[in-house]
């Protein structure tokens, strides 16, 4: 037996998955809660299912061991070590009882169970159901659930997976529930909450007349802000019939909302377990943007009911097989009920961030990682955002009747059990008909595949050679690297602006080809002379490119691509090459370039909320991006000298676009655009002696809309605007009392490019402003501070990263999970000067000197200074 030896650091690897030699027919938990000692009562009966040992692990941390039984005798045949305990000669099948006692209030690691504002909840994915019971705590070990819940009458819900089977009264004033799930689970769906909350009602008519009953949990006094959320979830439940036929389980659909939680939220079976932050919305708290998180997140978790639940995960390096493609069906909802450009913006916006970043750092790992240490420490971008990728690229290559098709026969294959990424792919292979061996490395191959493109225009005989080379640079966790089979969308538009056909061999065809091999030539007949190519179109790989495109065609692009999307990004890569070269040569912004702006704020036919995005400038990470050492300040500089150029020259048409738009408060996509733009341009004026600026901003900060008085104090804050600190002390007074709106300020804060801002957060930390034991708190400010602040984050004399690792020593002992996501930014710092990156290295090796750090941070830190 392996595991007794496992310490807590010890890494895991993919290849030594071996399936269970025992598995569960049925559990039965009975909890009674207390704040600091619950006692939990597990009936279990246990097959064993291979020829193998007798022995059997079960894994159980931080619990109170009382007694074991087998087969109604007490067992003492059993070794207990840190992490489970080993139950010896056992018989080929038993009944196991096992009683233990757990401490929620003083849970504070949001993994397992934990009581905090008053409610009992859990969260047990990845492994933290071993804190609440002793068991085979690991996905492919799947049982129908039973659960009994004790609890004070004051916890007026008493709340678990499935349907409630029975309640009752009992002695000194509590009273209990009987759940019963009847779909088999893997220990991390199991949920449980007790509290005492406002419901929202509604029911969803599935497609077959099966009325499902829709609760919605919220803290007292927060049901006028629960619409949304439930609104979000029928739009779900029903585009998941429409778009991949498939329907709700279950009679009851549960979710709950809570103020302490480590992430947007969870899966559990029936029992969605939500961050309040991603449930609360009304428009005098909400942006906009909350809102299409809300529906976004909402809309994830109720499709992992079948991409995750019912059909599971073999073991967590396949992770990706529920998330990634869980991703993509949410992505997809947003872009079939609102805007593909915009959604696909985003998206793309967190690949060539965050991701590309991950793959290039200490982190690096293939979206099915091969070795983890902390489990936790794997829910990454890449593994969620480039596994979304992964599954988009194979439904560029199926085209949707084939990716259907796949998907069916994925669940006729795997319906009710724990699956890998290889039954995935192979059944979407075995759905086509198109071969997908070649394709799969992207599932074991780490690290972002540049593309280089080399063109060449034949005026004889009209045809353009495009050249495509691909390498992927080696990666920390991988030195040798494969070519991969990438599918590459192109368009070609003619000097006038029209697209035109791809032709190759004569043939027509259509807008993707793949690239199988290090490098293809790619002969496209009867095009134009001086077309503009569009390369990638849509990102249709999560590659970098290298393509040398003048600042006309680019302009071209821009102009007249027909996919919104690649406008935009010609856009910003026109915007990257100015700002290099003022950077690197001190060039001046291009006249051509205002002139597009120009064009493009007074175009008649204008898309609103694609103009906003066109006209917002590259964010600091995307320039960073490109240079191999970051020069911080210069970038900074160059923004804010680009951001005061552009509001002046454009002022006019600036003015002329803002006054004449007009909204009528409500969430339709109009207004909503309206309101972005209207915000975009407000951030411009902010930096103008435009006479009416102080006069709008007032009227926006002070408008009943929360996206406009949002937009107004970033607008003011990110311009130091005079009135910056007289505005955060007002939105400070009228939300005193509304935690979620205080976050934004904290956010505001947080990016404040005053001189001083490291001491003022240090000090809002010190004096308990900032209550270190909520996630959401110490998010809002630190993450705005160490992402939008670079100059003061990346400070030469390191104050910005002792401020982050002074906050990570204290966090580590209380929410490890926390703390390693938050030590993300320190992560990259290779890719910064030696004087930086000694700095660093020094707090690096601070974290490193703790005997008791935590697995989490211990992962990091070790990758991080291994690198050396
Ligand atoms: N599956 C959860 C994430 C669990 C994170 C554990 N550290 C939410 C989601 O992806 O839907
Ligand atoms: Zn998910």
């Amino acid at each position: 037996m392996s595991e007794q030896h496992i310490s807590t650091n010890q890494a895991k690897y993919r290849k030594d998955y071996k399936a269970p030699d025992f598995l569960v027919d049925s559990l039965y938990l009975e909890f009674d809660l207390q704040p600091t000692q619950t006692r939990v009562l597990q009936k279990s009966h246990y097959k064993r299912v291979t020829e193998n040992e007798s022995d059997l692990w079960l894994d159980g941390v931080n619990q109170t061991l009382h007694c074991i039984n087998v087969n109604g005798v007490p067992f003492s045949q059993y070794e207990q070590f840190e992490q489970g305990i080993l139950l010896k000669n056992l018989p080929s099948e038993f009944e196991l009882h096992i009683e233990s006692e757990i401490d929620p209030q003083n849970n504070t690691s949001l993994e397992g169970l934990y009581l905090s504002d008053g409610a009992y909840c859990t969260q047990c994915e990845a492994e933290g159901f071993r804190k609440i019971t002793y068991f085979q705590d690991r996905p492919d070990v799947l049982t129908k659930y039973t659960v009994k819940v004790i609890a004070d009458k004051s916890f007026t819900h008493l709340l678990s997976n499935g349907n409630k089977i029975e309640s009752g009264e009992l002695a000194d004033g509590r009273h209990f529930n009987v759940w019963q799930d009847p779909y088999n689970k893997p220990s991390y769906l199991f949920a449980l909450v007790a509290g005492d909350f406002d419901v929202l009602q509604d029911t969803f008519k599935t497609r077959t007349g099966r009325d499902v009953l829709l609760e919605l949990f919220v803290d007292k006094g927060n049901l006028n802000k629960a619409d949304h959320a439930m609104a979000s979830l029928k739009r779900a439940m029903k585009w998941d019939e429409e778009r991949f036929d498939l329907e709700y389980d279950l009679d009851i659909y549960m979710i709950v909302a809570v103020d302490f939680f480590n992430m947007g939220a969870m899966e559990n079976k029936g029992l969605n377990i939500f961050n309040s932050k991603c449930v609360l919305a009304n428009q005098a708290t909400a942006t906009d943007r909350d809102y299409h998180t809300i529906e976004s997140i909402v809309g994830h978790e109720y499709f992992h009911n079948w991409t995750g639940n019912r059909v599971t995960c073999q073991d967590w390096f396949q992770l990706s097989l529920k998330e990634g493609l869980t991703v993509f069906r949410d992505q997809e909802f947003s872009s079939d009920i609102g805007s593909r450009a915009l959604n696909r913006i985003d998206a793309v916006k967190v690949m060539r961030g965050p991701q590309f970043s991950e793959d290039a750092g200490p982190m690096a790992h293939p979206i099915r990682p091969d070795k983890v240490i902390e489990m936790n420490n794997f829910y990454t971008v890449t593994v969620y955002d480039k596994g979304s990728e992964v599954i988009r690229m194979m439904h560029t290559l199926l085209g949707e009747t084939n990716f259907q098709k796949g998907m069916k026969l994925y669940f006729e294959r795997h319906d009710g059990t724990a699956a890998t990424c290889d039954d995935f792919v192979s059944a979407m292979q075995d759905a086509s008909n198109i071969d997908l061996t070649l394709f799969s490395k992207w599932y074991s191959q780490s690290g972002t595949p540049e593309l280089n493109v080399d063109r060449h225009y034949n005026e004889s005989d009209k045809t353009l050679t495009l050249t495509v080379t691909q390498y992927t640079a080696p990666t920390q966790d991988q030195s040798e690297k494969q070519a991969l089979h990438i599918p590459l969308a192109i368009e070609v538009i003619s000097p006038k602006g029209i697209s035109q056909p791809l032709q190759i061999n004569g043939e027509v065809v259509g807008n993707v080809v793949s690239l199988k091999s290090e490098t293809h030539q790619y002969i496209f007949e009867n095009i134009e002379q001086d077309s503009a190519v569009v390369f990638l179109e849509d990102f249709s790989a999560p590659c970098k490119v290298e393509f040398d495109q003048s600042l006309d065609e680019l302009i071209t692009i821009v102009k007249h691509a027909r996919s919104d999307f690649s406008k935009w990004d010609a856009m910003q890569r026109l915007m990257i090459v100015c700002l290099k070269s003022s950077i690197d040569s001190g060039s001046e912004l291009p006249k051509m370039v205002l002139d597009l702006f120009n064009e493009l704020l007074s175009s008649e036919s204008k898309d609103l909320a694609l103009l906003s995005e066109l006209i917002t400038l590259p964010s600091f990470d995307a320039i960073a991006a490109t240079y191999k050492t970051v020069p911080v300040d210069k970038i900074c500089a160059q923004l804010a000298g680009y951001k005061s150029t552009l509001a002046m020259e454009l002022k006019d048409s600036l003015v002329q676009l803002y006054t004449s738009l007009d909204e009528n408060g409500g969430l339709d996509a109009h207004s909503i655009s309206v309101r972005a733009l209207k915000g975009c341009i407000l951030s411009y004026l902010a930096l103008t002696d435009w006479d009416q600026a102080s006069h709008e901003l007032e009227q926006q900060f002070t408008d009943s809309n929360m996206t406009n008085s949002l937009n107004a104090l970033s607008a003011v804050c990110d311009s130091l605007h005079s009135v910056h600190s007289e505005f955060l002390t007002r939105f400070k007074e009228k939300w005193q009392h509304d935690v979620l709106v205080l976050d934004k300020w904290l956010a505001q804060v947080g990016r404040l490019k005053s001189e001083n801002i490291t001491a003022t957060i240090t000090e809002m930390f010190a004096n308990g402003e900032v209550d270190i034991t909520n996630p959401n708190r110490v998010r809002a400010l630190l993450m705005s501070y160490c992402m939008f602040n670079p100059q003061a984050f990346h400070a030469v004399d390191g104050s910005g990263y002792t401020l982050l690792t002074d906050l990570l020593i204290k966090l580590d002992k209380i929410n490890p999970q926390n703390a390693a996501r938050l030590i993300t930014p320190l992560m990259s710092y290779k890719r910064h000067t030696i004087e930086r990156q000694n700095k660093v290295k020094e707090q690096l090796k601070r974290l490193a000197d703790i005997s008791d750090l935590s697995p989490d941070l211990y992962e990091k830190v070790s990758n991080a200074l291994n690198g050396e």
